[in-house]
């Protein structure tokens, strides 16, 4: 499938105003890989297909979570985390994508990990600056984007964990080894 097919078929499936947000990711993730060195193509590609599978109804997705055996303790946090791993399964099954590098770009992008390649970090950021983005901390995150990708995505990291305790919800462990691993590798 090419390109110009792909976005129409992503756009398809979420409201215009999502459409937007993943527009912004397309372009704040080239910038980012022009920026830190990665690669602006895939970047483009993860950043598409980042957010397909977010107005999918929750029972489809813990149905694929279930069969297609993707972490099951993701049964047991918040359902915003769904769509990600979903996701990787939707670009892989049906857009065909075999990029290992993009399919976990997708599959990390709301969790991130341990160990998150170029690829991961630029499309996770991307995702918490945009330019449609406006949350307490957003300005910040901009600023420290301008010249270190990890300091930028811990500052994203803290805003989510912050946002998580103030709500009163339970935290990812997965976000919390990610944010972690970047601190010790920043130091
Ligand atoms: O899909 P988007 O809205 O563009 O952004 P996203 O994929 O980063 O989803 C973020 C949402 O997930 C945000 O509202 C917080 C929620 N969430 C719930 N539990 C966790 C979590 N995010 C992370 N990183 N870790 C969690 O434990
Ligand atoms: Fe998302
Ligand atoms: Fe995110
Ligand atoms: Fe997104």
């Amino acid at each position: 499938m090419n390109r110009d097919s792909l976005i129409q078929s992503v756009r398809e499936q979420m409201p215009e105003r999502r459409w937007r947000h993943v527009e912004g990711v397309m372009e704040t993730a080239v910038i980012l890989a022009e920026r830190f060195g990665g690669d602006p193509v895939k970047a483009d590609l993860a950043s598409i297909l980042h957010d397909v599978a977010k107005y999918w109804p929750v029972d489809r997705m813990e149905q694929v979570i279930r069969e297609e055996a993707l972490p099951s303790d993701l049964l047991v946090f918040d359902k915003e985390l769904w769509h990600a791993p979903v996701g990787a399964v939707v670009a892989e099954r049906q857009y065909g994508i075999s990029d290992p590098d993009v399919l976990d770009a997708v599959r990390y992008h709301t969790s991130g990990r341990v160990g998150m390649t170029l690829l991961d970090k630029i499309v996770c950021l991307a995702d918490y600056m945009e330019p449609g983005r406006d949350f307490p901390g957003v300005h910040k995150i901009r600023e420290l984007a301008e010249h270190s990708l990890e300091e930028a995505l811990i500052a994203g990291f803290d805003s989510t964990i912050s946002f998580l305790l103030q709500k009163g919800k339970r935290i990812y462990p997965l976000t919390v080894a990610a944010r972690n691993d970047l601190i010790l590798l920043s130091q």
